[in-house]
């Protein structure tokens, strides 16, 4: 089905007349968020070759063509319900998903959903800027496509709350667009979507760690007992895989021009002498990155998470995969550290929750970063980079307090103080990064020289194609 309604959508918005004139007010609050906190100085006057969703369809749910981002048609859709869908996991195992929301779980899925929906518009706030250092009008395009998708997700939780939290609900969509990330007295929610993002190894980075913690996340909340919820996630997972796809192949072009110029200035050379990003510094941002990723896991032992997977709100990423849904007796091997010794405890599976999805995130994550090693043994080098451990540079669980080295060996204050540069992104870093990006690459089918160009272009489109346009 491919609509042409002001608000495009599945959900048939028009038989709704109340749910449609809540969203057609919210519409100008959330285009005025746009304009002032989306991308910026790409708002009027320049048309950007953009996919859009139209429908869910899975050989034809996007069209691609030139839009001027505020004119972008954020729509709303969920993927077909499935039949006699039945709770998979927790205490109501077994019986029937629900279309409304039930009266005693109605605050801590209003929370889960606001959670879900606050990271999307943070994302864009972080990466407003960057338009102005690009390094092609390919990787101009990929981010605005990033952003405005990001815009769509937090449509998709904004629906979720006026159909189904009345007042409460128009509330907490509206206060969406207060909140702002960075703001020192109303920030969004969480830690890593108040980071700023201003270069372009940071927005790499983040694509490939942060929107994979999306992708978690997600897949958990696409096992929800709420079906309307698990519609709306599992739709939002076909556009997530970009995102990773921007990522991973944004710092495997910068693995390979490094590479490159590694070769080009003999081994040892230093290639910040020819313009290249060179691997200890790529390795830092990785470091970051991953580090503030894992952290939005939560808590490695949490009753929150145990309260979730109970009451059937949120489950585990594939929940299929696993042999007892209720995960009521078991235990799972947590790894935690007290009086200064690592050890393995045994927790009672629910309230492990968040270290199993933590856990199947770190795989995920590790299997990208040794994809990126192959590059590297490709281009003839020795060096690799790594996925540091869980314990390094933590905010929230049990690591928290203490420090560690990438390796995850626990050290002092001191030790941590005297040696943080060598794992963390430096002002020197920063301040490198930003001399070789004082000047867009706007010019078609010309790559800045810290990135290879990518091996093909977007929707079969050739690498010089103009992916966007400035208007006269
Ligand atoms: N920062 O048991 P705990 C995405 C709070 S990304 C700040 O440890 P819980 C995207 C926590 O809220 C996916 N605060 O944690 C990516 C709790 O506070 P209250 C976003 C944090 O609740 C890129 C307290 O600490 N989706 O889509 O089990 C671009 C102790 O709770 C943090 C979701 O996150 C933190 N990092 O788990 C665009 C899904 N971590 O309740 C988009 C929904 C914890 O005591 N969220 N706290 O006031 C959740 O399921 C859970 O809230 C979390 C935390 C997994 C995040
Ligand atoms: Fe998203
Ligand atoms: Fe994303």
């Amino acid at each position: 089905m491919i609509s042409h309604e002001l608000i495009p959508n599945n959900v048939n918005l028009s038989s709704n007349k109340r749910l449609q004139r809540a969203l057609e007010h919210w519409q100008p609050r959330y285009l005025d968020w746009w304009r002032e906190m989306g991308p910026q100085g790409f708002q009027d006057y320049h048309r950007v070759y953009l996919r859009t969703a139209v429908s869910v369809d899975p050989d034809g749910w996007c069209h691609y063509d030139y839009v001027k981002m505020p004119e972008y048609r954020w729509g709303i859709f969920l993927t077909p319900p499935v039949k006699d869908r039945t709770i998979g996991f927790g205490d109501f195992f077994g019986q029937p998903v629900w279309q409304e929301v039930p009266g005693e779980f109605r605050n801590p899925l209003k929370r889960l959903i606001v959670l879900q929906g606050d990271t999307e518009p943070a994302s864009v706030e972080q990466q407003r800027r960057l338009g102005q250092s690009c390094p092609s009008l390919y990787d101009l395009r990929n981010l605005f496509q990033v952003n405005v998708e990001e815009g769509r997700h937090l449509w998709a939780m904004v629906y979720l709350l006026h159909s189904y939290f009345g007042r409460d609900g128009r509330d907490e969509a509206e206060e969406m667009l207060e909140r702002s990330s960075g703001n020192e007295d109303k920030p969004r929610m969480l830690e890593a979507f108040n980071e700023p993002i201003d270069t372009w190894l940071d927005f790499f980075m983040f694509a490939m760690f942060t929107d994979r913690d999306g992708k978690s996340q997600l897949m958990s909340l696409a096992e929800s007992s709420l079906d309307p919820l698990s519609r709306t996630t599992r739709f939002m997972l076909t556009e997530e895989a970009h995102h990773l796809f921007v990522g991973e192949s944004g710092v495997a072009r910068i693995i390979q021009r490094t590479s490159e110029l590694m070769r080009q200035t003999g081994l040892s050379g230093d290639v910040r002498r020819v313009g290249g990003i060179d691997l200890p510094l790529i390795q830092r941002h990785l470091n970051f990155w991953f580090s503030a990723s894992v952290d939005l896991h939560g808590s490695e032992i949490s009753t929150n998470a145990a309260t979730y997977f109970a009451n059937g709100l949120k489950g585990r990423a594939k929940e299929d995969s696993w042999e007892d849904h209720r995960a009521l007796h078991g235990t799972y091997a947590v790894d935690v550290f007290e009086n200064g010794v690592g050890l393995t405890r045994n927790v009672p599976a629910r309230n492990a929750m968040n270290e199993m999805l933590r856990d199947w995130y770190i795989k995920d994550a590790t299997a990208g970063v040794e994809r990126w090693n192959r590059i590297l043994e490709r281009g003839g080098l020795s060096d690799r980079l790594y996925v540091p451990s869980r314990r390094f540079n933590r905010k929230i669980g049990i690591y928290a307090d203490q420090h560690f080295t990438p390796e995850g060996r626990p050290i002092s204050a001191e030790q941590w103080e005297a040696r943080k540069h060598e794992w963390l992104p430096t002002a020197n870093d920063k301040a490198y990064l930003k001399s070789l990006t004082t000047r867009p690459v706007f010019e078609v089918g010309q790559y800045a020289n810290w990135i290879a160009p990518p091996s093909k272009g977007i929707n079969r489109q050739p690498l010089d194609f103009e992916y966007v346009r400035t208007d006269e």
